[in-house]
């Protein structure tokens, strides 16, 4: 062997991150476009809802953070528009107040991102994948994927709000597979919770540190929509008793008495689903719920939510070797048997389906189907290191928070892991949230 070989091998390994890297960059595109493509320009600049940006504003921020992180810092070249950094600063102007905004129109938006996309790819070409932290295993590459897919995930809760018939279409989810068991006993003793190895982890991953837990029960599948009926059904939502103070004072001003976008109908419950009327399906897991309402519904069960730390035991340790898994199902990335994830169906699959995708402990749809509400606030991990960018994380721990993990129907694969950290405030209901419950093992 001559160095000479070496180089080439060395080479070869850093041709193919960058091929795997082209790729992912151009599946996230595929779907921004898909998503964007689907109504006309006067629906891509209106707002839906004032939770939400105008569709065409989250399409130049995806184009504006791929230009800040990969055009300029990692390529070092000239801005492509330096003018409107400001316009797409998430930090700058409410998503409410954007609309109001001088944004790029439609087809300059496309136009910019596609002009940003096409000097990317020439940096990617030209970056030597090594060396600094930021460009270490393609990390800024990883990150603007995962955010372009963040973004997308948003835009399909965008589309979710709009009125209108049906512009998406899917084919449907996998049937239910037969449960052994409703509930998993998890052991008490240490796991690993968090990722300091996750080539592509964002910063609030880590560092990975070892965590003691007391034994749980945990529930094997999401709670299901006709779980959530019977809690309805029983007068859940007037009775104070299951309610936090919080809970109960969001309730009241919300006048909350369903998940969103359900509507009674005579002696049924209908649910508006991108666009189409339908009853609702017992069998999936319920969605459109905020904290409070998963909060007050496992206490009524006798339950309550698993920890953050829970939810991550339950997804990762591997009883067998002691050691956390990347995924439920192993080491290997998400694919079509695993998980419902990334939009390829637009709606949780029924409780028990992907059998393939469960833990060793027998815990099915822990990724996938609907983001899961923890009882934990949003907060660092010891020795948390803000990086590359205090804003993605760390100006958001300490304030009104709760955790969401496992990514919904709606996440790509890209975007979600074991170790993945997602936040949202606790009476957040257009995102694609469900919860499913737990219990101490002593019977309390
Ligand atoms: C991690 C999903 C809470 O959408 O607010 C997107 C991700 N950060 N752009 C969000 C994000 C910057 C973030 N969440
Ligand atoms: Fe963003």
């Amino acid at each position: 062997m001559t160095s000479l070989d070496l180089t080439g091998s060395e080479s070869t390994e850093a041709n193919r991150l960058r091929s795997r890297v082209a790729a992912e960059l151009r599946r996230s595109r595929e779907r921004s476009t898909a998503l964007t493509d689907a109504v006309d320009d006067d629906d891509l600049v209106r707002q839906h809802s004032k939770l939400m940006s105008p569709l065409v504003w989250d399409l130049a921020h995806i184009g504006n953070q791929e230009e800040l992180w990969l055009v300029r810092d990692v390529g070092g070249r000239e801005p492509v528009r330096s003018d409107i950094d400001e316009l797409y600063d998430a930090f700058q102007h409410s998503r409410a107040s954007r609309p109001s905004l001088p944004l790029l129109k439609p087809a300059e938006a496309r136009g910019y991102v596609s002009q940003v996309r096409e000097k990317v790819l020439d940096v990617l070409e030209s970056t030597e994948l090594s060396g600094r932290r930021l460009v270490e295993n393609a990390f800024a590459f990883g990150m603007i994927v995962q955010h372009e897919q963040q973004h997308a995930e948003t835009m399909l809760a965008t589309h979710q709000l709009r009125t209108g018939g049906p512009v998406l279409h899917a084919p449907e989810p996998p049937p239910a597979a037969p449960l052994p068991a409703r509930e998993v006993l998890v052991p008490g003793g240490p796991f690993t919770m968090g990722t300091s190895t996750e080539p592509w982890a964002l910063d609030n991953e880590g560092p990975a540190f070892a965590v003691d837990l007391a034994p749980y029960w945990i529930d094997a599948v999401p709670v299901s929509n006709g779980d959530y009926l019977a809690f309805i059904d029983a007068g859940g939502y007037d009775d104070q008793r299951w309610w936090s103070e919080a809970g109960w004072a969001h309730r009241t001003a919300a006048s909350l008495r369903a998940p969103r976008f359900w509507e009674r109908d005579g002696d049924r419950w209908l649910r508006t689903r991108f666009g189409v009327v339908e009853p609702v399906p017992p069998d999936e897991p319920v969605v459109h719920v905020c904290f409070h309402e998963a909060a007050a519904y496992a206490r009524w069960a006798g339950k309550r939510l698993p920890t953050e730390a829970e939810w991550e035991k339950a997804a990762r340790w591997d009883p067998a070797s002691g050691r956390s898994r990347r995924f439920p199902w192993g080491d290997d990335d998400p694919g079509p048997l695993h998980a419902n994830l990334g939009q390829r169906h637009l709606r949780p699959a029924p409780v028990g389906a992907y059998p393939d995708g469960e833990s060793p402990l027998g815990v099915r749809q822990l990724m996938g189907e609907v983001w899961e509400w923890c009882d934990s606030d949003f907060l660092p991990y010891p020795g948390f290191a803000a990086f590359p960018y205090r804003e993605y994380s760390e100006v958001f721990f300490r304030g009104d928070y709760k955790m969401l993990r496992g990514g919904s129907f709606g996440t790509d694969a890209s975007a979600v892991r074991g170790t993945f950290r997602n936040w949202d405030h606790p009476i957040r209901r257009q995102i694609f949230a469900g919860f499913r419950c737990a219990r101490d093992a002593d019977g309390s």
